[in-house]
């Protein structure tokens, strides 16, 4: 008998012990999604150089086929998402029909609205005209990708913002992102959602016209109860309790969905868990909670990854990232609610963060095994790819190759 499967009968008498329903749990994991970008997979860089890696995706199609093998290995990765104009494609139903036949499917779409020229002083809130009207184009052309490719999210993030006092009228571009945001709502396709993301600074350095989740909160109230926010795990100031703002937002009905990621100083899009994976375990403990509860959420929450991987191989990178994700949403489940409540009742709080502490004690991978066998996914999805040859196959069959190559569109 192989031996997680020894530690697994273990860990599931322990578990049953504690009073779980290990049943119940299993089937939370089978059904947790995350949803990889198609950026993870391409070349990235920090703003002092790009450093290509050999074999990395640099057209959509290799992005779809690094996405769908990492489908493959995990099984809770089976949609992608898009950036525009950096996937730009001349049709998207072709697109898509790849992607299916590999087993994914097209997930949000990101419009870009920061790279252009015109975007020097903003977007949505640029003193222009024209500009406005340029970005709600883009926002148009973003949402027919939705209806192409049947992608029900819009997520929107702005570079907006200036870099010295007296820059600009705060309200009057208040005013003007207000009024385009409605805009792109009015644009969505039937049943698709709108999330909009916030970050405290960078690019711009004094304000940014949505710099935390109260202002993003605050739009999309005004937009449409399909309007939510988007947590993004990098843009906060440091020491803010992220999953205090999930509670809230769950709670308000708005929280769309996450950006997942880390950071040891600013927005580092470093691989999620790496730094602070206790972060991770404490806001997955309020999204575990939440989804318990059938009353409490209004839509489902929109698990998604959003990171560049400089230095880490791209598709090693993204694995070992499902898989910390993976392991922190199967410890969160861990946490005896019942016990919990308990102890909150009675105010005691060393018992309380216990009831924490246990679940986060556990090793999970056995478990999480076991799980990932009934799914037919990889049961170490890291190390199968590592050994798979797959990595020196694609730096073979991509060696030479420019971006635009190959299938012939983009
Ligand atoms: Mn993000």
């Amino acid at each position: 008998m192989d031996t997680w499967r020894e530690e697994w009968k273990l860990l599931e008498r322990k578990l049953q012990n504690r009073g779980l329903d290990v049943g119940a749990i299993r089937k939370r994991i089978a059904g947790f999604r995350c949803e990889t970008p198609s950026w993870g997979y391409g070349p990235s860089g920090t703003r002092f150089g790009v450093f290509p890696q050999s074999g990395e995706a640099r057209t959509i199609w290799e992005k779809l086929e690094d996405a769908a093998e990492c489908h493959r290995l995990t099984k809770i990765c089976p949609t992608v998402a898009v950036h525009i104009p950096w996937d730009k494609a001349s049709d998207w139903g072709k697109v898509q029909a790849f992607a299916e036949e590999r087993g994914v499917k097209i997930g949000a779409v990101n419009p870009n609205v920061f790279q252009d020229h015109e975007y020097k002083y903003g977007s949505f809130g640029h003193c222009d005209p024209n500009v406005r009207a340029k970005a709600r184009a883009h926002m148009q052309e973003c949402c027919e990708i939705m209806k192409v490719t049947g992608s029900d999210l819009l997520s929107l993030w702005f570079a907006d913002g200036t870099d010295y006092p007296g820059q600009a009228d705060f309200r009057q571009r208040k005013h003007w992102f207000e009024e385009e945001l409605k805009a792109t709502y009015a644009m969505l396709p039937k049943n698709g959602r709108m999330l909009v993301e916030y970050k405290f600074f960078e690019p711009a350095f004094y304000h940014t016209d949505i710099a935390d989740w109260g202002m993003a909160l605050s739009f999309a109230q005004k937009c449409g109860e399909r309007a939510q926010v988007l947590v993004d795990l990098g843009h906060h100031a440091h020491g803010v309790n992220i999953e205090h703002i999930v509670s809230f937002l769950i709670d308000e009905g708005r929280l769309g969905g996450f950006h997942f990621n880390n950071r040891k100083y600013a927005d580092d899009d470093l691989t999620c868990g790496s730094t602070n994976p206790l972060e991770l375990f404490l806001i997955f403990t309020e999204l575990v909670a939440a989804e318990g509860e059938a009353a409490t959420l209004k839509h489902p929450i929109a698990y998604m990854i959003d990171q560049s991987h400089n230095t880490k191989p791209k598709l090693e990178a993204m694995i070992q990232t499902v898989e910390f994700i993976q392991t922190a949403q199967a410890k969160a489940l861990l946490v005896n609610r019942k016990k919990l409540k308990e102890c909150q009742a009675n105010n005691d709080v060393v018992g309380a963060e216990r009831c924490l502490t246990e679940a986060y004690n556990t090793d999970v991978e056995p478990l999480l095994m076991s799980v990932r066998e009934e799914l037919g996914a990889a049961l170490q999805p890291l190390e199968i790819y590592r050994l798979s040859g797959y990595a020196k196959k694609t730096a073979e069959q991509r060696k030479g190759k420019v971006a635009g190559a190959g299938l012939g569109v983009n």
